[in-house]
């Protein structure tokens, strides 16, 4: 057996914010024309909002899941399937799309939950792949109460990150896309992993990350498909 066949292969660990999605047409958050310009955050994503008004927050969750059907993954997405060649590759995604499955990205751990999703209002447990594109007020999850958005709203706590922050903990390589790491404890990934572990960050705009990242300024479309050179240096 060749000699790198002996070698295992690199962990690559890749966290991903709406920023990788934002090609495929989905809004991020927080730039100029971003979700948060045109939405308060307290009326659609607390889960104070959706005791005010559910009806509010279901109608901002249907549009947002009808966009995601339509959206098509983009060349980033489909540049991290084809890393799975060369490395063991982990996706951490703070993104509720479901581009990196559709992409073909086969270990993806979504900490802010899945649009594709439903969960029962009374119990977090009892989750289900949604049927149909909308959740309307009085649909049901099979425990009876009201179906919500599986996904975690500001002010509700991150099931995932201990899952997360383990599969960090041993990274080779870390690739950061597409996040403005402004959201916590998801932005917190970042130090978990180990300080000899190659970083890299990408996204077109300068983002506060220590001198340990190399920033591959620009697009995810533009730079990801280039990354696989780049990497096969650290095989
Ligand atoms: C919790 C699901 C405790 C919903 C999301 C004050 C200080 C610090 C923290 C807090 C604070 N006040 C409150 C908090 C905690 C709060 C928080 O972090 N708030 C922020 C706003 C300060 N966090 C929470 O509430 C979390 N829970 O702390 O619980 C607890 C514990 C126990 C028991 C009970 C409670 C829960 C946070 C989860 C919120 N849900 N999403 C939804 O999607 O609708 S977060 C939401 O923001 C998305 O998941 C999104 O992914 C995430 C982060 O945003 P980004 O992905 O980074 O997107 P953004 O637009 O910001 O950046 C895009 C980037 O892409 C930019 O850098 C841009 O330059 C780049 N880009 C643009 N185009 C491209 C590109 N890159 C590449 N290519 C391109 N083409």
């Amino acid at each position: 057996m060749s000699e790198r066949k002996l070698k295992s292969r690199k962990k690559l660990v890749i966290l991903s914010g709406a920023g990788i999605s934002a090609e495929s047409g989905l809004g991020t958050f927080r730039d100029s024309d971003g979700l948060w310009e045109k939405y308060d955050i307290n009326d659609v994503a607390t889960i104070d909002a959706w005791y005010k008004n559910k009806k509010l927050v279901l109608d901002f969750y249907n549009a947002r899941r009808i966009q995601n059907i339509a959206a098509q993954p983009n060349l980033g997405h489909l540049a991290l399937v084809d890393l799975e060649d060369y490395f063991d590759v982990y996706i951490i995604t703070q993104n509720i799309d479901d581009l990196h499955e559709r992409a073909g990205s086969s270990n993806v751990t979504h900490l802010h939950g899945e649009i594709m999703k439903g969960k029962s209002e009374h119990d977090e447990g009892l989750i289900f792949d949604l049927k149909h594109p909308e959740i309307q007020l009085g649909d049901k999850a099979a425990d009876g109460h009201q179906m919500r958005p599986h996904v975690v709203w500001f002010g509700e706590a991150v099931p995932m990150m201990n899952k997360a922050e383990e599969i960090m903990v041993d990274a080779d390589i870390v690739l950061v896309v597409g996040t403005s790491l402004n959201v916590y404890p998801a932005a917190n990934l970042i130090y978990s992993c180990p300080t000899d572990a190659v970083k890299y960050i990408v996204d077109p705009n300068d983002i506060p990350v220590n001198s340990e990242f190399t920033h591959l300024k620009g697009t995810a479309t533009s730079i990801l498909p280039k990354l696989k050179t780049i990497l096969r240096f650290q095989e």
